[in-house]
């Protein structure tokens, strides 16, 4: 496409248009000319970093954190993934928030609600419960558990081991639209008014209740995806045929009501990959968050290759040409704001041949 190219200026005629920029200033007025090329740049450039937190080293730490605070004290004990690229900015990638969250055996991570949607990825533990307004659901590994805008949400390990999570939250976008609103609930364990496995039952066997409004708005009623089912599905689809170039073979996350995303702002998928198989380049205007729950393999972003084992978690950026491979059998979940960008009319993609 054309750049449109403005013709030089000479000393005098600069001096003069700084002196006007400076005179209005103070009126809060700025002139457009000046900023433009910026505000609307012919393609997005990424300012997130690819990055990959190793699991050793994520979950040792997170040792030595459970040694200096309860999860109580803590509100929540989570080791914040912080994008290189965003210091202190509490951001993975440039619009969603992750972290690493630990409740020890006897734990309790105290009731509250927010705006701002989370989404569990369970890594390591068995058993422990999350309660989300009134229904409890075990955790396991490789399930997706959501915890919608507003409901309430507390955290129980009645289990004798340490259990693990990804937290994923939509905590930056929902601050760039100062939506943000928190509280603690009364108790530090609300009561349980529904029985365990009511969401899955009603909503998650490809049935729906006659008359069928999420209890969640516009977040899915089902709030745990077991792995056991992901995971029959994504091999049932492995066995039945060939892999697609670019995605493997991958299932998204949906809401049953309307087929639409699990979540409001944040968009959830699910991609085995059969042991040494390569996807095709592709770039989206989405930054990516990854783990893989089973697996090991790597990642090529910008030309560099990092190998990935299971529970890394990693970030592969916006609209930067991405492969990934897989060494052995690799089960990968990834989330990003593909969501918002599609009900935005943004999201882009572009695919190479292999
Ligand atoms: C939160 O509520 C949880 O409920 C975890 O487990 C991480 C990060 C930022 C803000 C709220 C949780 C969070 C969070």
């Amino acid at each position: 496409m054309d750049q449109h190219q403005a013709a030089p200026v000479d000393a005098e005629t600069r001096a003069r248009r700084q002196a006007f920029y400076d005179k209005i200033a103070p009126r809060s007025l700025a002139p457009l000319w000046e900023v433009l090329r910026g505000l609307v740049p012919p393609e997005p450039k990424p300012k997130m970093a690819a990055h990959l937190w190793r699991w050793a080293e994520v979950r040792a730490c997170m040792a030595e954190a459970g040694a200096l605070l309860t999860a109580e004290e803590a509100e929540r004990r989570v080791l914040v993934l912080e994008n290189p690229a965003f210091p202190g900015q509490s951001r993975a990638t440039g619009t969603l928030y992750a972290g690493v969250q630990m409740v020890l055996p006897g734990e309790v991570a105290p009731a509250h609600r927010h705006t701002q949607s989370a989404l569990r990825f369970v890594l390591e533990g068995d058993g422990a419960y999350t309660n989300v307004n009134g229904e409890r659901t075990r955790m396991r590994p490789g399930d997706f558990v959501t915890t919608p805008s507003w409901a309430w949400h507390d955290h129980v390990n009645e289990t004798d081991g340490p259990m693990l999570w990804l937290d994923v939250l939509d905590v930056p976008i929902v601050a760039f639209l100062e939506g943000a609103f928190s509280e603690h609930h009364n108790a530090d364990r609300q009561s349980v008014s529904r029985p365990e496995g009511d969401a899955l039952a009603r909503w998650g066997s490809g049935l729906l209740p006659i008359d069928a409004k999420s209890p969640y708005g516009l977040t899915s009623p089902i709030f745990n995806y077991p792995y056991d089912r992901t995971r029959e599905a994504l091999l049932a689809l492995a066995k039945a045929g060939p892999a697609d170039p670019h995605w493997g073979h991958t299932l998204r996350y949906a809401n049953p009501i309307d087929g639409g995303w699990a979540m409001p702002t944040m968009a959830p998928w699910m991609t085995h990959l059969p042991a040494g198989f390569t996807t095709a380049p592709v770039r989206s205007t989405d930054g990516i968050i990854v783990t893989a729950i089973e697996g090991t393999g790597s990642f090529e972003v910008g030309g560099r290759r990092t190998a990935f084992g299971p529970k890394d978690v990693f970030v592969m950026p916006n609209w930067t040409w991405r492969t990934l491979t897989a060494d052995s059998d690799c089960t990968l979940f990834m989330v990003s704001d593909r969501v918002v960008q599609e009900k935005l009319g943004l999201w882009r993609d572009e695919r190479r041949a292999a």
